[in-house]
């Protein structure tokens, strides 16, 4: 197995993947926090005891609370973002580089594109010079694909969930991590639309345990390879039980 196949395999395991996310800190501001959540060691530590296949991070808070007691827990940098507070049509900011992500000791990198931003052109051209610089040093590139911007209606339409699997295809990812709208039929096709890629979805806002728990077997039940999730989790009032019931749904298994 070649160093890229062995970091893919570190974060899907069997090609199965459960990625705790945690980059709302830049893309919605502590709004999305409570008194735990706002202490990247306490989500680290949920990532770490819960199984994670991975933990998604922006550099910053890599570089000062990614240390060595983690190293279970494999590292997805996440390369672009932007804050809540921009209006106007969505655009992603380049934010660090695959070379520094792989200093920081990642297994991947993440990028989202917004298909149908007025700035479309200029982040799917980033991603492609991110994809080159991830190919030369062997490391995955998961695509956030969120369709987005005033041209979007709906953008978990069945339509849209569609063409961002697709679109993630088409511009080589390695992984693609969509959203659900919650209608299974939907994210089906979705899966179907990414061919040989592997599609993961996102947690979306918190809810009740009950309803986010069957969501994510609706989302096996539709083909997805996992989930990479945040809010759902670290907002949780028991994160690790949520975590062995998680893993159960998606490896079938509770892996701790
Ligand atoms: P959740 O599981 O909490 O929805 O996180 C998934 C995610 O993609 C995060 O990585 C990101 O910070 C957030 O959603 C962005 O959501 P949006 O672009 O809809 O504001």
């Amino acid at each position: 197995m070649g160093l890229k196949e062995r970091r893919l395999d570190a974060i899907s395991k069997g090609g199965r993947a459960l990625l705790l996310s945690y980059d709302h800190g830049l893309e919605h501001g502590p709004a999305d926090f409570d008194q735990r959540a706002v202490d990247p060691k306490a989500v680290l530590d949920i990532g770490l005891k819960g199984g994670f296949t991975g933990v998604v991070l922006q550099t910053g808070v890599a570089q000062r609370y990614y240390t060595k007691r983690y190293a279970a827990l494999p590292l997805v940098i996440k390369l672009n973002g932007k804050t809540a507070l921009s209006k106007g049509e969505p655009r992603a900011a380049l934010l660090g580089s695959v070379e520094e992500a792989e200093r920081l000791g990642a297994a991947a990198v993440g990028f989202t594109v917004y298909p149908g931003s007025s700035y479309e052109a200029e982040m799917l051209r980033e991603f492609a010079e991110v994809r080159a610089a991830a190919r030369a040093l062997k490391m995955p590139v998961i695509a956030w694909v969120y369709p987005r911007g005033k041209s979007v209606k709906n953008e978990t339409s069945r339509e849209s969930l569609a063409y961002a699997a697709r679109i993630g295809l088409e511009i080589g990812a390695d992984l693609i991590k969509i959203k659900y709208g919650g209608k299974p039929a939907d994210l089906e096709w979705a899966v179907r639309c990414a061919g040989r890629t592997k599609v993961l979805v996102a947690g979306g806002f918190k809810k009740e345990e009950s309803s986010f728990l069957q969501d994510a077997r609706d989302v096996m039940a539709a083909g997805a390879a996992g989930m990479a999730v945040g809010r759902n989790v670290w907002l949780s009032s028991d994160p690790l039980s949520l975590a062995a019931e998680l893993q159960k749904i998606i490896f079938g298994t509770v892996q701790t």
